[in-house]
């Protein structure tokens, strides 16, 4: 008669789990600050990946020339990186490969300017819409 003796307590596992999971991708890494080498430019490296960059959030200082440099991950699926921010002088649009691409600029103005992959697969979201996105801030 008792409906409550239909509860399962099973499902607490299960809950258990997707808050981990939930905790883990909720954990945002530490924003990469690197190092100016002797010479005056930021140099840093880079992986893309589907659906990913590695670092996703760099923080660079105004007027400091940067040189970064991208390699993609092995396999079929194509990725590109784009920053728009004409206002702090980066505009970057590149196709990647596996062999290392080079990317220099030196931002002119504060602010944080997302970066992103412009593909997608027809019919699919794109390739920033599942994550393959990140942010440089610049700061004084
Ligand atoms: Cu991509």
């Amino acid at each position: 008669m008792t409906h409550r003796s239909t509860l399962r307590a099973p499902s607490c596992p299960a809950i258990v789990l997707c808050t981990l999971i939930a905790g883990a991708s909720a954990a945002q890494p530490e924003a990469l600050k690197p190092a100016v080498d002797p010479d005056g430019v930021v140099r840093i490296s880079m992986i893309a990946g589907s659906y990913f960059y590695k670092p996703n959030h760099i923080v660079v200082k105004v007027r400091t020339p940067v040189e970064l440099t991208i390699v993609k991950e092995p396999g079929m699926a194509p990725h590109s990186f784009v920053m728009q921010a004409p206002d702090a002088g980066i505009t970057v649009n590149k196709e990647l490969s596996t062999e290392p691409t080079r990317i220099t600029f030196t931002p002119t103005a504060p602010g944080r300017f997302p970066f992103y992959c412009t593909n997608k697969l027809l019919f699919m979201p794109s390739h920033r819409q599942q994550g393959m996105e990140g942010v440089l801030e610049v700061v004084e």
